[in-house]
């Protein structure tokens, strides 16, 4: 008797994989849950929270107000009026590196924010329109809304 010996093209021959059938029924929810979480995915990083808060006017007329960075800037869309200073105060109690820094590229400015602190930044929006800002990574997003 010869022994067994399996050919190469034999075991090449074997599926590696094979399709189990599921109902349509299936297939479509899937589809549909994967769906809403794209979309859940884009809300939370793209999408707008919270409504707009108001600048208070302190001394000088400097407009300003203080936001909580943890997880996000809280409030995260500022409105203040265009030509006035506004002074943001940043008070971080998050520690991820990630909102150890917040970046206003309109005015060309990098703050850096020290956990446990308030660190606060002077600028002058001339013109009404939105100023955006961002982490680092710009991934946590605000926006200084002048009108
Ligand atoms: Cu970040």
């Amino acid at each position: 008797m010869t022994p067994l010996v399996l050919s190469a093209p034999l075991v090449l021959a074997a599926p590696l994989w094979r399709t189990i059938p599921q109902p349509l029924v299936l297939r479509v929810l899937v589809a549909a849950v994967g769906l809403v979480l794209i979309a859940a995915e884009l809300w939370w990083f793209l999408g707008r929270h919270g409504g707009d808060v108001v600048a208070s006017e302190g001394e000088q007329g400097v407009q300003e107000i203080t936001i909580a960075v943890d997880g996000g800037y809280s409030p995260s869309q500022i409105r203040v009026k265009a030509g006035r200073p506004v002074r943001l105060r940043f008070h971080r109690t998050d520690p991820s590196g990630c909102v150890a820094q917040v970046i206003f590229p309109d005015f060309q400015r990098t703050l850096d924010l020290p956990l446990g602190a308030t660190t606060s930044i002077e600028l002058l929006p001339t013109r009404p329109g939105p100023y955006p800002f961002h982490c680092g990574m710009n991934m946590v997003r605000g926006s200084i809304e002048a009108e």
